[in-house]
């Protein structure tokens, strides 16, 4: 019986020895041959052995067999599925072409040039406020003293989702919402999106953002508001900017002024130019004194405290500090444009 153990052990060797060198399928059909043949092959060799055994050893030895056997099948099927699998056909690569570049994301722009707004703020003493994008007919209109059917809320052409709720048209509600919950001193700024039916143009998208400012204390002036306003633009544009206070209209602000710049697309030269419509100045925030009414609504006694208000087109003002004629270019996400900013 050890015999016979012995030999099949051996022929194991043997067998493993043979398709570690096959090369084709001709010769795994060889070793086949040689293994498997019904006539001539090993396996019947050990078969006809088995006959020989004592029968209380055969089951054991038997048992050997039939897995040699079993093993000697599997193995040449899985070489032969090997050899018949077509391979894909490889490709010459020519290894002195340059290689691909991959791209890294970066922030967008407008998210670039709003973190240098916030941080010329905050280097102020400013802090960081947020509001909802979908507000309440309250905050975004009657809070700020637009009454029920005013005809100032024709300015904002307004997206409605119910009676009450709407796409907020401007980031001023958020004053509102930090008057009700914090008392003075404030000072806050509060970047975000927000909405208008609009259709764009290259001074105008339905959907920008704005960087809202607001500051409430004792003895807040219009003086505080000019000087706040100029250092950040002279800040933001290297000083290299034409700045002035026109007299406008809000109802939260009284007085109110809108704050332009000089066309820095055109220079002022150009009586066609797309963006400043040749008078050479566009405008880029609103702004004013909050207005006594306003302060009343949330609580906070107009004769003890007064604040100023701003708030300023984030897309407006980044077109003019990159000199970019079109404010569409922004969202067209074609990426020659926006990696011209991206961060190195
Ligand atoms: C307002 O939205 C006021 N809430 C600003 C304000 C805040 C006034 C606090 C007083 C006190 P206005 O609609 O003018 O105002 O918009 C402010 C700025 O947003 C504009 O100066 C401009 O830079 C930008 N802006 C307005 N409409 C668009 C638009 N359709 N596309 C891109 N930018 C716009």
């Amino acid at each position: 019986m050890k015999e016979l153990k012995d030999k099949i052990e051996e022929h194991k060797r043997n067998f493993d020895r043979a398709i570690a060198q096959v090369k084709d399928e001709n010769a795994i059909q060889k070793v086949r041959n040689l293994y498997l043949s019904r006539k001539r092959g090993y396996l019947r060799f050990l078969f006809e052995d088995l006959k020989t055994l004592k029968p209380e050893e055969k089951p054991e030895v038997g048992q050997m067999v039939n897995d040699f056997r079993n093993y000697v099948q599997d193995k040449l099927q899985s070489l032969k599925e090997e050899f018949t699998t077509p391979r894909p056909v490889l490709k010459k690569v020519d290894l002195t072409l340059p290689g691909k570049k991959r791209y890294w994301g970066s922030p967008h722009p407008i998210l670039l040039f709003q973190q240098e707004i916030e941080n010329i703020f905050l280097r102020m003493g400013f802090s960081i406020a947020e509001g909802p994008e979908i507000e309440t007919d309250y905050y975004n209109f009657e809070a700020l003293n637009f009454p029920p059917h005013h005809p100032a809320r024709d300015d904002w052409d307004t997206l409605y989702i119910t009676d009450d709720l709407l796409l907020r048209t401007h980031t001023s509600p958020v004053q509102i919402r930090v008057m009700e919950k914090k008392k003075p001193p404030i000072m806050i700024i509060n970047p975000g999106k927000v909405y208008r039916k609009e259709d764009p143009d290259p001074t105008h998208l339905p959907m920008f953002y704005q960087v809202e400012g607001l500051v409430v204390d004792i003895g807040i002036t219009l003086a505080h508001l000019k000087g706040t306003l100029e250092y950040f633009l002279k800040t933001l544009f290297h000083e290299k900017i034409k700045i002035r206070f026109r007299p406008s209209f809000f109802p939260f602000t009284e007085p109110s002024a809108e704050v332009d710049i000089g066309c820095t697309v055109c220079q002022g030269k150009s009586k066609e130019c797309r963006v400043c419509g040749g008078s050479g100045w566009i405008e880029i925030l609103g702004s004013g004194m909050v207005d006594p009414q306003v302060l009343k609504n949330v609580n906070i006694d107009p004769e003890k405290y007064s604040g100023f208000a701003f708030g300023l087109g984030v897309e407006r003002t980044a077109m003019f500090a990159f000199q970019i004629p079109d404010m569409r270019y922004f969202y067209e996400n074609d990426l020659r444009f926006i990696r011209e900013f991206s961060l190195k």
